[in-house]
């Protein structure tokens, strides 16, 4: 995946919800294109693949139980600098920090039901993209 691209996945509270529509509206206004996008459920297992990287950390397995709760949206965007635009505009991963019209801020329920993932570098993006699509440089 080139670097100009950032991965995220709607989490399970937001898509129950109802605002899968809402924030992805926000994510086009804020200038990113949607390079790649689907609906889909995890397993825990598969969750606990994703979030590997947090296993010895105290909140892994209930990340686990939550992230396979109900159906996600990953997402493949681009924009110029866009791991680091990206994550400004979901903002800080407890919404009590998040700052004024983030998508965290208007849309998360709690610490781990943050309703958006964001990845932190360029290399996550390509792994974690990779993770839901196939074939992504040719997307
Ligand atoms: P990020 O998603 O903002 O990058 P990370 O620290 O990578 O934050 O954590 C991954 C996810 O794990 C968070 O988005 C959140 O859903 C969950 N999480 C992180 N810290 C906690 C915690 O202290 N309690 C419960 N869940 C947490």
């Amino acid at each position: 995946m080139p670097t100009n691209r950032t991965f995220t996945m709607i989490k399970p509270d937001a898509v129950k919800d109802g605002h899968s529509g809402s924030i992805i509206k926000m994510i086009e206004a804020a200038g990113f294109r949607v390079v790649a996008l689907k609906k889909t459920l995890l397993t825990p297992e598969r969750a606990g693949e994703f979030y590997a990287v947090h296993s010895e950390r105290p909140f892994y397995n209930d990340l686990c139980k939550y992230m396979s709760s109900g159906p996600i949206v990953p997402m493949i965007l681009e924009k110029e600098n866009a791991v680091a635009d990206f994550r400004t505009l979901i903002g800080a991963t407890n919404p009590a920090n998040a700052a004024e019209g983030t998508i965290r801020k208007l849309f998360a329920i709690s610490m781990e039901a943050n309703a958006i993932h964001g990845s932190d570098s360029d290399e996550n993006a390509q792994i974690e993209g990779s993770f839901f699509f196939a074939h992504v440089d040719q997307y």
